[in-house]
């Protein structure tokens, strides 16, 4: 029995405590609480009514006698550790720009990240500036702006008892809706302590410049611990958060305010400043007594042990080899386009498409640029049709969300390419457009499918429109041999990439048309839409649907079909697809991808993995087959690239996670880093994030599947060893 099914069966029935076990991989006596005697010292404590708060505490308190390691070597630092935000030395001006990784100011605040506006992440402002306050105090700014929300944490996920102080005037009441919260409408500046994800964490500061609160956070539900209406007037007052077990002392002595709560949630995480709306922040720092140090300490070296154990069952990385490619050349997938039984390299350049094989000899060019591409799901004969999408009707220079510099084209034509030889089979003009000033590109759906045709090879062309957050409305249905079959505007709106899918939800054997919330049949004519749309579209920062999966994930007939609907900063809505009607919704943050894996073969059918972006980058949360939400997790800030890996032969599947040095390595199903690559870290280097490009290839169409690890311009190839 692994130690994760110990646990399990040690919490028994306890669903709570044994997913946040799992969440942390790390259990630990809760002395403080338990044989501490604290007794409330202010007018305002408040336990939360909780199930079980006792029994959970029993429930820790005994796990750590089945993990504890009595040979543990004593890292006896008997000194305190104390870290102070360096204000002093920064110079006036943004401080931290995203994307701007040589500004000074980044050296100057090395140890300290604002999971809201990452080095390296995305396109938004630091909206932090070092300024000089009143008598020259300096100070860091933060503005007035619907999106000001930002934060300064240090230390570490395993972090769980400190001290954290802060010094902060805030000067204003209201603020928002955000693309994190479009139900918020308060301005707030305080220290956030416990934060296992940029929306869920301990909190305790100044709401709306007259309420000092302590909260917890846990995405949409704001649990609070202590309140109290405070007398403020725009003065600099001093926050102070003491995390001890499950004691959490929070403190202003300028309002005297002094809370004592106990709560048992959260169990560890990065510490720091958090606020939204104009503040100014004069003085931040958090520390550790010897005591405090000595166990964080102990809990990274478990965490570590953990992943170490974990990981003994899965193969290690191995270089197997090196892919040579043409210049410019960026791998678009590894498939049997050509033939049944072998994979061949399908590559996008400059100039066309090309075909490789793994020594990098070339098997046919097809000489024309190329945006979009789809390769058919069936194939017919014994190679399978590429449909490409070339011409240049009109085209626009954009940002990417990451900062670079974008072309993007509105195609004139697809050709259908035989992917055995790369000729052309037939090629047609694309739909011409009333209003093509709106549009920016034309788009395959995520995949062929069998809508007239004998086999999988029709598709279904879809738009990305500037009115719709690069979403689309219309639909043009096509067979394998690009006569047009129909045409269709869906409203809502449907997303981006992965929002448009053909799949058979009914079994007739044709595929339907899965677009946004909308379901239409083989022929057009409309299914289903979701019910709940119009709230979905009301709700900021939810314009459309982002993305979308359907099919048969549960593993139960009385669920299956199902959908899962990204919908931006609305969340997930899991729905009947058949009906539209909504079974249930999560609020994860702004929901922005999906992926189907199978990541647990303790639970029925797929898993469905969903990624957030705006406003809170970096969340992941897996959901069963059946809609439940298991975990979420935050490994780093930055767009998350996460592949399905099948790394064993049998088993349940991995992920792999690519985005940073800090992030990079297989998770499994719970959320659990276990196979930390260090062939690729070595690889990876000090470069910073995105400076590497990461690919899940299979070089034989029954895999294994390989990490392709691009490094300037070689693409390293790493199985797992035999
Ligand atoms: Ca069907
Ligand atoms: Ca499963």
């Amino acid at each position: 029995m692994d130690d994760g099914a110990r646990t399990r069966d040690l919490l028994g029935h306890n669903q709570a405590l044994y997913q946040l076990s799992y969440n942390h991989h790390q259990m630990e006596p809760l002395i403080s609480f338990c044989g501490g005697g604290f007794q409330p010292q202010t007018v305002d404590f408040r336990p939360i009514p909780m199930v079980g708060v006792v029994v959970g505490a029993a429930s820790i308190w005994r796990i750590p006698r089945l993990h504890w390691k009595p040979g543990m070597p004593d890292t006896t630092q008997n000194e305190s550790l104390s870290l102070a935000v360096p204000i002093a030395g920064l110079p006036a001006g943004e401080i931290m720009p995203p994307m701007s990784p040589d500004d000074p100011t980044w050296a100057v605040m090395d140890g300290w990240v604002d999971p809201l506006a990452p080095r390296c992440g995305y396109r938004t402002p630091s909206g932090k500036t070092a300024i000089a306050g009143e008598n020259g105090a300096k100070a860091i700014a933060w503005e007035n702006a619907p999106d000001s929300e930002r934060c300064l944490m240090t230390g570490a996920q395993t972090w769980r008892d400190y001290t954290a102080t802060c010094r902060v005037q805030a000067l204003q009441e209201t603020c928002g809706p955000c693309l994190d919260g479009h139900q918020i409408t308060w301005a707030s500046a305080g220290l956030v302590f416990r934060m296992e994800t940029s929306r869920r964490y301990y909190y305790f500061g100044l709401q709306q410049k007259h309420r000092l609160v302590l909260f917890r956070r846990s995405d949409d539900e704001w649990a609070e611990l202590a309140s109290r209406i405070v007398d403020y007037h725009d003065s600099v007052i001093t926050l102070t958060v003491e995390a001890n077990g499950d004691s959490l002392r929070a403190a202003c002595p300028e309002l005297g305010v002094s809370f004592f709560a106990v709560d048992t949630q959260l169990k560890s995480g990065k510490v720091g400043f958090r606020a939204r709306g104009e503040c100014r922040l004069f003085d931040l720092q958090v520390s550790m007594n010897p005591a405090q140090r000595r166990l964080n300490q102990r809990l990274a070296e478990r965490a570590t042990g953990w992943t170490a154990q974990l990981g003994t069952t899965l193969p290690d990385e191995e270089k197997i080899g090196e892919l040579t490619l043409p210049a410019n050349a960026t791998i678009l997938e590894a498939g049997n386009f050509v033939a049944p039984e072998a994979n061949h390299l399908l590559l996008k350049t400059a100039d066309g498409l090309e075909a490789v094989d793994w020594s990098g000899r070339t098997l046919w060019h097809f000489e024309e640029p190329v945006g979009k591409h789809k390769v058919g799901a069936a194939a017919m004969g014994s190679s399978r049709r590429i449909y490409a999408m070339v011409g240049e009707r009109q085209a626009i220079e954009r940002d990417s969300v990451r900062g670079q510099a974008l072309r993007q084209t509105l195609a004139d034509e697809i050709v259908v390419l035989d992917g055995a030889t790369g000729a052309v089979l037939n090629r047609e003009k694309l739909p011409e457009l009333p209003d093509a000033d709106k549009v920016n590109r034309f788009d395959f759906s995520f995949e062929t499918g069998r809508l007239t045709s004998d086999s999988a090879i029709d598709f279904v062309v879809r738009q990305w429109r500037f009115d719709c957050g690069d979403g689309g409305r219309d639909l043009w249905a096509y067979d394998g041999d690009l006569n047009l079959l129909w045409h269709h505007a869906v409203d809502p709106p449907y997303g981006h990439h992965n929002a448009v899918h053909l799949v058979d939800l009914n079994g007739d054997g044709l595929t339907e048309v899965m677009a946004g919330g909308t379901l239409l049949s083989s022929t057009g004519e409309i299914i289903s839409t979701h019910d709940r749309s119009r709230e979905q579209l009301e709700i900021a920062g939810a314009h459309h649907y982002d993305a979308v999966l359907a099919g048969h994930f549960s593993g139960d007939e009385e669920q299956d079909p199902i959908a899962f609907l990204m919908g931006g900063s609305s969340g997930v809505y899991v729905i009947d697809p058949l009906t539209g009607q909504t079974r249930s919704f999560h609020r994860v943050g702004h929901a922005q991808w999906g992926m189907v894996a199978n990541l647990r073969d303790d639970l029925p059918g797929q898993e469905i993995m969903v990624g957030t972006r705006w406003g809170n980058y970096g969340i992941l949360s897996l959901f069963s087959g059946r809609g439940d939400r298991l975990w979420s997790i935050q490994p780093d800030y930055i767009l998350q690239g996460t592949c399905p890996v099948q790394w064993t032969a049998d088993g349940p599947q991995h992920i792999w996670l690519n985005t940073s040095r800090a992030a990079l390595g297989l998770y499994d199903g719970h959320g659990r880093l276990v196979k930390r690559l260090d062939g690729l870290r070595d690889l990876w280097g000090n470069r910073l994030p995105g400076q590497c490009r990461c690919d899940v290839l299979r070089r034989t169409p029954d895999g294994p599947d390989l990490l392709a690890f691009g490094i300037d311009d070689t693409t390293h190839l790493f199985a797992p060893s035999r």
